[in-house]
């Protein structure tokens, strides 16, 4: 079943085949997986490359490992593909999936900003800023990690209960202003052990990381976010037009 001399890596060959044993329904969600070296027997390949497929297959929540115990099939569930296109808050985002936001709130309070907080912000360095804290939850399930620091001085009135809902809600309808637009950069990286915790996966499984800074028409500083978001869970979409 494994072609040595096709040009297409081995590990990958083997990454389908598993794939495929799973699509077919002959490995089922809490399956446990040959071992290893039973794999590199049979197909007569390294262990090394058993290991790359499964690590691979970790990675893209096919298979969960249990340490000392061994690889297991995960039960699929559908990543949740997120256009990028337009400028929407994580309670819309939800909403328009047909899925049940939430909030957990880790961290709220008013810090004094640091030079690079009050940079993004346009506000003075020390100046007063929101510190907000939340695992965004979709059907109760852990999503994202996200962090907002907001100028206290600009976004008057914020409380627990208000961020636990929607804060673009907040800041649109409650106080009138209108956001316009964000620039956002993602990049790839690994859980640590907190955002671990908090996203309910092991320390060192894949995520993204995404910096977002949103602006009034104006280009007057909204907000300055970080987010964490479980790359197991979530994927981005974009429409380009040529
Ligand atoms: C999204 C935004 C975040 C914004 C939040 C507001 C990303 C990466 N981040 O999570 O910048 O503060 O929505 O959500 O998309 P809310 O209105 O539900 O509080």
């Amino acid at each position: 079943m494994i072609k040595k001399d096709s040009p297409i890596p081995i590990y990958y060959q083997l990454e389908e085949i598993i794939k495929d044993l799973i699509e077919k329904g002959e490995l089922k969600p809490g399956d446990s997986l040959p071992a290893e070296r039973e794999y590199a027997e049979k197909f007569e390949i390294s262990r090394m490359t058993v290991r790359q497929a499964f690590t691979q297959l970790v990675n893209d929540g096919y298979l969960y490992r249990i340490q000392g115990k061994g690889t297991f099939v995960a039960e699929r569930k559908p990543k949740i593909e997120q256009a990028l296109q337009g400028l929407t808050s994580f309670t819309e985002d939800m909403k328009a999936r047909g899925m049940k936001p939430g909030s957990q709130l880790v961290q709220f309070e008013i810090i004094p900003a640091t030079s690079l907080i009050a940079n993004q912000l346009g506000i003075q360095e020390y100046g007063p800023v929101y510190e907000i804290k939340r695992i965004r939850l979709a059907d109760d399930v852990p999503m994202a990690l996200e962090t907002n620091y907001i100028s206290a001085n600009f976004i008057k009135g914020l409380t627990e209960k208000i961020v636990n809902q929607s804060l673009y809600s907040y800041i649109e309808n409650q106080l009138n202003l209108r956001i316009d637009h964000a620039s956002q950069v993602i990049e790839s990286s690994v859980a640590d052990e907190l955002e671990a915790e908090y996203l309910n996966i092991q320390p060192g499984a894949p995520v993204m990381l995404i910096q977002r800074n949103t602006f009034l028409k104006d280009g007057t500083p909204v907000e300055f976010v970080k987010s964490t978001y479980r790359a197991d869970r979530y994927k981005f979409m974009i429409q380009m037009n040529r």
